[in-house]
């Protein structure tokens, strides 16, 4: 019953902006890091978890270490890895999402510059619901398969 009412909720914007703020603090960014740079671009990562009882979806990320900064999913195809736009990635209650090299992935384009290990920067993310969460992001090595 009430996750059918707050289904309706979302529908309009104005109801959802008057949402009890416990909402935003149902989303936990556990985790943020990147690679260091090695070209003009950059990709971070972060794990997010919805410990809420209501789904969401991450619908925004930015940061000011790039004007483009945006969600991407890898997938391989006919043998090659390819990159594509994800507009918003839904988080069902409970779920936890942790993006990774390989899978999903923040894209920092036109990076103004090089991201070095052990650098720190701002990254946001605005969720649907639960509103813009502000994180930090730690720099580590240029292969680094997981934050260390
Ligand atoms: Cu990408």
């Amino acid at each position: 019953m009430s996750h059918f009412s707050l289904g309706i909720l979302a529908i309009t914007g104005t109801l959802v902006a008057s949402l009890p703020t416990a909402y935003a603090d149902d989303l936990k960014v556990e985790s943020a890091w990147a690679r260091a740079s090695a070209g003009r671009n950059g990709a971070a990562f972060v794990t997010v978890f919805n410990g809420g009882n209501a789904p969401d979806r991450l619908v925004g990320v930015a940061s000011p270490v790039a004007p483009d900064v945006m969600v991407h999913r890898s997938f391989e195809e006919g043998g090659t890895m390819k990159m594509e736009h994800i507009a918003a990635t839904p988080i069902d209650a409970g779920q936890r999402i942790e993006m990774k090299p390989g899978g999903l992935h923040i894209m920092l384009v036109n990076l103004k510059q090089s991201l070095k290990k052990g650098d720190q920067f701002p990254l946001s993310l605005t969720f649907e619901r639960g509103g813009t969460k502000e994180t930090t992001v730690t720099v580590y090595g240029p292969g680094a398969m997981e934050p260390k």
